[in-house]
């Protein structure tokens, strides 16, 4: 295995052209920094060894723009892509920035925003398919409610699910190659936005026409803004086979969407995570959605981007180690993993076969067993070692 921190394409890193592209505008201040054009932003991000870029279509078309200015800027960012060897592996829709959006896209009381924000994305799954997207991400972000009954949740799913059938039976017809993820997000900027963890979207695509082309884009702070255990969420999302995408950030406990970059969040919460994406095969990309902070200038724009991949490949490394060694292969059987991985029923043994087996009952001393240590504090003091760069 290689140590390098040097990401190359195979590493498979992504980023969205909003992330370097962020101006640092909040809730609070200005912009701190001018906009960045998406050819320079896929020069950089080439040079900094990332494999591929992601963009709603705002990003790249300005909202507004004429037939022939829209052809202009495909046409600039096509030869950007040409030239670097970059990809566009996904593509999403803006449904949020334009104030038409404000009380939502695909759920919102008005149905002529209903049908914009409908006819909005199926543009530019033409313009994804076109430039070779397999993912299409959809974050909700208005979609959501400040008070009571100003939307009727039931409803409003009811909503989401034509939507999301709807777009289903296009891209079928289409014939395109590309499945849709689902973003959750708690709230920012809705007060609560529907969908709000994995465990609801996992849910809701259950109730799809096509729920095989449906699967999910959880970002770590958005789970961990809630206050849920990031790792644990992709385990169950990689367990009913829907982790289709991945946004990596990061995020210092439940506050405000604070799109750190990956690494300088919960460090904890990363390691977990990258030891489970690299140990379960994740096929997926990585890919990155943070911002810069507004503190930063352009250097710190792309100091903060090659951050996210250095520390990835790190925790990579790390993870790999703390697999490979042998002491913590002993912790883990201390720990009684191995046990965990046997079925709880014996090969051919039936129900009555359990309810016979006195030594599962009868005879069971719980008390004896309740005296066993689990020797997870050992086993979690390696990783910590590991973290911490003593071993
Ligand atoms: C915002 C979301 C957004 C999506 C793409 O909080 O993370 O950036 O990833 O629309
Ligand atoms: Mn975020
Ligand atoms: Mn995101």
């Amino acid at each position: 295995m290689t140590q390098s921190l040097t990401p190359t394409p195979a590493d498979k890193f992504t980023f969205g052209l909003w992330t370097v592209g962020w101006q640092g505008r909040d809730p609070f201040g200005e912009a701190t920094r001018p906009a960045l054009d998406p050819v320079e932003t896929v020069h950089r991000l080439a040079e900094l060894g990332a494999y591929g870029v992601t963009f709603h279509d705002d990003d790249l078309i300005p909202f507004g723009s004429s037939d022939a200015e829209r052809e202009a800027h495909v046409k600039r960012f096509r030869a950007a892509l040409d030239e670097t060897g970059m990809r566009v592996p996904m593509a999403t829709t803006n449904l949020f920035l334009h104030p038409v959006f404000k009380d939502g896209a695909f759920t919102a009381n008005d149905r002529d925003v209903r049908r914009f924000a409908l006819r909005k994305t199926i543009r530019n799954i033409d313009l994804a398919a076109e430039l070779g997207a397999t993912v299409y991400v959809a974050w909700g972000g208005r979609e959501g409610a400040e008070s009571g009954a100003a939307k009727d949740v039931r409803v409003a799913l009811d909503r989401l699910k034509e939507a999301f059938d709807l777009l289903g039976d296009y891209v079928l017809e289409q014939g395109y190659d590309l499945r849709f993820a689902i973003e959750p997000k708690p709230n920012e900027p809705r007060g609560d936005i529907l969908l709000p963890t994995v465990g609801h979207a996992l849910a809701f695509i259950q109730q799809l026409a096509h729920p095989e082309l449906v699967g999910v884009n959880p970002e770590v702070g958005h789970e961990q803004m809630a206050g849920l255990n990031f790792p644990h969420g992709i385990a169950q999302a990689l367990w009913h086979g829907k982790l289709f995408h991945i946004d990596l950030n990061g995020q210092s406990s439940i506050k405000y969407d604070q799109d750190l970059r990956f690494g300088a969040g919960d460090l904890r919460q990363a390691f977990w995570l990258v030891d489970l994406l690299e140990s379960a095969g994740y096929q997926g990309m990585r890919h990155f959605d943070f911002k810069p902070p507004r503190t930063e200038d352009f250097a710190g724009v792309w100091a903060s981007a090659a951050g996210c991949m250095r520390n990835y490949l790190a925790l990579k490394h790390k993870t790999a180690a703390f697999r490979a060694d042998p002491e913590v292969q002993a912790a883990l059987r201390a720990s009684r993993l191995d046990q965990l991985a046997q079925t709880t029923f014996g090969e051919g043994e039936s129900l009555a076969d359990l309810l016979a087996d006195r030594s599962a009952y009868e005879d069971f001393d719980a008390n004896a067993a309740a005296e066993r240590g689990m020797a997870f504090e050992q086993l979690d003091q390696l990783a910590l070692d590991y973290l911490l760069g003593l071993r």
